[in-house]
């Protein structure tokens, strides 16, 4: 009988104790604070504003990797085909450097690793300004496997760009978590972009870049969701006549989910002949 009421008195000591070690906490705001911790509070505004994703649900998503490394993100266009963004391949006449991961979440590792067999850079792309012409097919050395974690995208058409839910699209890929680092995502992951009207791309970039029609932008007025370094090469894609179509490719931006410069991308309907010829000619 003792004994119980020493324990019970025991057991409320330490809950008084709890209780004042848990208000200490949430006035110093030490330990256990409910805020997101530095680095996650600025990482709003990289794949940006993003969410992680499966690579069923993004299956046309490949990881165009460098020596073993993850170099650009690129979409599946046919069994051996994939587009991606010219910047990506300075070294476009080695391609034995280059392999693409298909079919994983995570760009290290799972899925299958093919090796390039030929890639072929748009003849217009000046590696000098970096600008313009961004766009690339890359020929695999085998037949990728087709399953629900691969599956090819097929291009926009101009047809496609004047549909009524042309204007929301959504971008994915490996790409950086805060501007300037370097650090990529271990997995996929993805955000909705609205397209920017032409004239305010323009407008938006007419100190530094000159937009042409074949770019298109797509970001968020406000800022805070984009592509970043990494996500260069990977799809944009819109829904256009019931099924999902690859609009553009990631190309370049000044920054990542700054408001007022949206991310630029190439615009696949202005390639659409360019891509189909390539791929037949590889
Ligand atoms: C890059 O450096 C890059 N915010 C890609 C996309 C964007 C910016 C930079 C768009 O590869």
């Amino acid at each position: 009988m003792k004994h119980n009421a020493y324990r019970s008195i025991i057991i409320i000591l330490l809950c008084q104790l709890l209780s004042v070690a848990a208000l200490f906490d949430a006035k110093h705001n030490t330990t256990t604070t409910r805020e997101p911790p530095k680095q996650l509070e600025s990482s709003v505004g990289r794949i940006v504003g993003g969410f992680e994703a499966h690579i069923h649900q993004i299956p046309y998503q490949v990881s165009i990797q460098q020596e073993g490394v993850h170099r650009c993100g690129g979409a599946i266009y046919s069994a051996t085909i994939i587009v991606s963004a010219a910047h990506c391949f300075e070294l476009w006449d080695m391609p034995e450097l280059f392999a693409v991961r298909a079919g994983s979440s995570e760009h290290e590792r799972g899925g299958v690793y093919l090796p390039v067999r030929r890639i072929f850079v748009h003849a217009q792309f000046q590696p000098a300004n970096g600008v313009g012409d961004d766009i690339a097919v890359v020929a695999v050395t085998y037949p990728l496997p087709f399953s629900i974690n691969i599956q090819p995208i097929p291009l926009a058409s101009s047809a496609d760009m004047s549909d009524a839910y042309r204007s929301v699209y959504f971008v994915s890929g490996w790409g950086s978590l805060a501007e300037g680092s370097r650090l990529r995502s271990p997995r996929l992951r993805f955000v909705t972009v609205k397209q920017f009207e032409q004239r305010a791309c323009k407008a938006a970039y007419s100190r530094t870049v000159h937009i042409t029609e074949g770019m298109l932008c797509a970001g968020a007025l406000g800022g805070g969701r984009d592509s970043c370094q990494g996500d260069s090469g990977g799809p944009l894609v819109g829904y256009a006549h019931g099924r999902f179509v690859l609009v553009g490719v990631v190309s370049f931006g000044i920054g990542c989910g700054r408001p007022g410069l949206p991310g630029i991308y190439t615009r696949v309907a202005e390639y659409k002949d360019w891509i189909e010829l390539a791929a037949k000619q590889i």
